[in-house]
């Protein structure tokens, strides 16, 4: 296979710029924290593929359900002549959208966004000999940051997967919807998976699983910060803890401190000390309901157009119009 270009927003050294901020704003705060981005290196993006597959892990098998079912829907009522996904990893769900819309004859152009090159690469790489009537650009960049570089003027179907909203505080769901909604053109379109409130028997295992490869994409981040900024964390030394958060809705992913230590952070001429049992959040996955994303999307500026879900009522999927 022929190496595509990539057009480059977020270099190697922007984003080592990034991981240095984050990890010292997170690891110094009172109650520390990390970005849940920082765990898709090479290895932690083949433990979050694993993750999709474990029987605890519906969203991804309930999401696929839903697009399975309505893809075609989708092309019919969109009728985009570009469609954009974004953090798109490995863009599998996309094909099932890609079939439909080509099925449909609309579609000129598959505009993949993501943060990590490499992820990237492959999925142009192999997209191109999949649909040699498609244009397909990469584009390597943040979501919450380069939404303004997304090329323009063919409808465009803007697919944002996978629950990953739910990574999004409040707050910042809020500026990265309506920074979307302001890029977009009036009538163009936004494809939401999200995840739904649901019981804790059902919500904790899918992210605390028996076979642990959950708590290993956890302790990840860790083996991620050793590697690219002379850190001496033992990852082993960190519990993988899951707790469901009832007043915000979200599931909370914590590494736990099973004794004090002190871990230098070479990079950064930092050393970080920590109680025994004390926890650093690594990640918020909400869940939603389909009122409050009603709400969310509309006070975006966005008009809800469609909401599917799963037969089981599991995962939603949103279409809205700007
Ligand atoms: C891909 C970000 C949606 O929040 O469910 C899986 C990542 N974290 N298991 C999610 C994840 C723990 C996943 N997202």
């Amino acid at each position: 296979m022929t190496v595509p270009e990539l057009e480059i927003h977020l270099d190697e050294s922007d984003l080592a710029r990034s991981l240095r901020d984050d990890v010292r704003a997170g690891l110094t705060a009172p109650a520390k924290w990390l970005p849940p981005k920082w765990f898709y290196d090479a290895r932690g993006s083949e433990l979050f593929e694993e993750i999709t597959r474990l029987p605890e892990y519906y969203p991804t098998r309930a999401e696929r359900a839903v697009l399975t079912a309505y893809a075609t829907e989708i092309a019919d009522v969109t009728v985009a002549k570009t469609l954009v996904e974004l953090g798109s990893g490995s863009s599998d769900k996309t094909r099932l959208l890609l079939d439909a819309l080509s099925r449909h004859g609309s579609l000129g152009t598959f505009v993949p966004l993501d943060v990590s090159a490499a992820a990237l690469r492959d999925a142009v790489a192999a997209l191109t000999a999949e649909y040699p009537n498609l244009s397909v650009r990469g584009i390597v960049g943040d979501f919450t940051r380069h939404l303004r570089v997304l090329p323009g003027g063919a409808t465009r179907l803007v697919a944002f997967l996978g629950g990953t909203i739910g990574n999004l505080l409040p707050a910042e769901r809020r500026e990265f919807l309506t920074a979307l909604r302001a890029v977009l053109e009036p009538g163009e379109w936004l494809l939401l998976g999200s995840d739904l409130v649901k019981d804790e028997r059902i919500l904790l295992p899918a992210y605390d699983d028996a076979a642990g490869v959950t708590a290993e994409f956890n302790r990840n981040v860790l083996r991620v910060v050793n590697r690219e900024l002379g850190a001496s964390f033992d990852p082993e030394a960190f519990d993988h803890v899951a707790v469901w958060n009832p007043a915000d809705e979200w599931i909370e992913m914590r590494l736990r401190a099973r004794e004090a230590m002190r871990v230098p952070i070479a990079g950064l001429d930092l050393v970080v000390e920590f109680d025994e049992g004390e926890e650093v959040r690594t990640e918020i996955s909400a869940k939603f309901r389909r009122e409050g994303l009603a709400r969310e999307l509309e006070s975006a500026g966005f008009a809800l157009r469609r909401w599917w879900t799963d037969p089981d009522g599991l995962f939603g999927v949103s279409l809205s119009q700007a």
